[in-house]
């Protein structure tokens, strides 16, 4: 089930799989800031990202200035990390390699 809350281990190993994120909310969530060129850019990432969560039904909680998107990722539903929370970063990198 895509909603059960991981374990620690389970969180590190596919932390570990991932490039520049970093757990936050003590191990609730995940995060990374991304930089991109311009707001332009940022924005293709953030719509991209908008509907690849969608389809997962599952949604970033995100902050975009200008250039600039942090995102943290968490399950709502477990209070903690599931595997689509790694699966939506997994998407969100594959967005932002188009773009930086
Ligand atoms: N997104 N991050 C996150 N966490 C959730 O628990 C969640 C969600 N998007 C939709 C969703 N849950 C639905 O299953 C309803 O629970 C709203």
């Amino acid at each position: 089930m895509k909603r059960d809350k991981l374990e620690r281990q389970a969180i590190y190993d596919e932390l570990a799989k991932l490039d520049g994120w970093s757990l936050g909310d003590g191990g609730k969530s995940i995060t990374k800031s991304y930089k991109f060129k311009n707001f332009v850019e940022a924005f293709g990432f953030m719509t991209e990202a908008a509907l690849a969560a969608e389809k997962l039904d599952h949604h970033p909680e995100w902050f975009n200035v200008y250039s600039k998107v942090d995102v943290a990722l968490s399950t709502h539903s477990a209070d903690g990390l599931t595997e689509l929370d790694f699966k939506l970063a997994g998407l969100m990198e594959k967005a932002a390699a188009r773009r930086i």
